[in-house]
């Protein structure tokens, strides 16, 4: 049985992966609106990753006999000044949430609960690459400056992203 303090702060983090997805998505739905299929796809594989690192946490709660709680999911923004500003909106939103898994792991630590804090460090790894994926989109934003053709390829690289459920197996 999972401690309750434990199984609450999870619930917690399920809904703040739900809102990351819900916030993905609505820059996916932005980019199309400013004619960026590629930054549009890049979001919306962010947003189908999301719900996988929702669902991860899910799984294990059930696992570990907990009782799995949703609540409401907040409004996202909808609109955002420039590519770049929903780029460094989505660098802040990663730091957010790398600050709670760090939070989650220090509860985890206090608990002495050592199969959470296992499961915790596959999401201290990913928020490393994820912040890593929005540095180098933010850099290379500002390496393309009031270039439109720069940012067209851009888009266009971005564009070849695809789906990968990088949580399954292994569970
Ligand atoms: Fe973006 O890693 Fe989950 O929230």
């Amino acid at each position: 049985m999972i401690d309750k303090d434990i199984e609450k702060a999870i619930n917690k983090q399920i809904n703040e992966e739900m809102y990351s997805a819900y916030l993905y998505l609505a820059m996916s739905a932005y980019f199309q609106d400013i004619s960026l299929p590629g930054f549009a796809n890049w979001m919306y594989v962010q947003y189908q990753e999301e719900v996988t690192h929702a669902m991860k946490f899910y799984r294990y709660l059930v696992e570990r006999g907990g009782r799995v709680e949703l609540h409401a999911i907040a409004e996202p923004p909808k609109e955002w000044k420039s590519p770049l500003h929903a780029m460094e909106e989505t660098l802040n939103h990663e730091r957010h949430i790398t600050q709670l898994i760090n939070e989650l792991a220090d509860l985890a630590e206090k608990k002495k609960d050592r199969a959470t804090l296992n499961l915790l460090q596959w999401f201290i790894d990913e928020q490393v690459e994820e912040e890593a994926n929005d540095e180098e989109i933010i850099a290379k934003l500002k390496m393309v400056g009031d270039s439109p053709s720069g940012l067209l390829m851009l888009d266009s690289q971005l564009g070849q992203r695809t789906f990968v459920d990088e949580t399954a197996g292994g569970e």
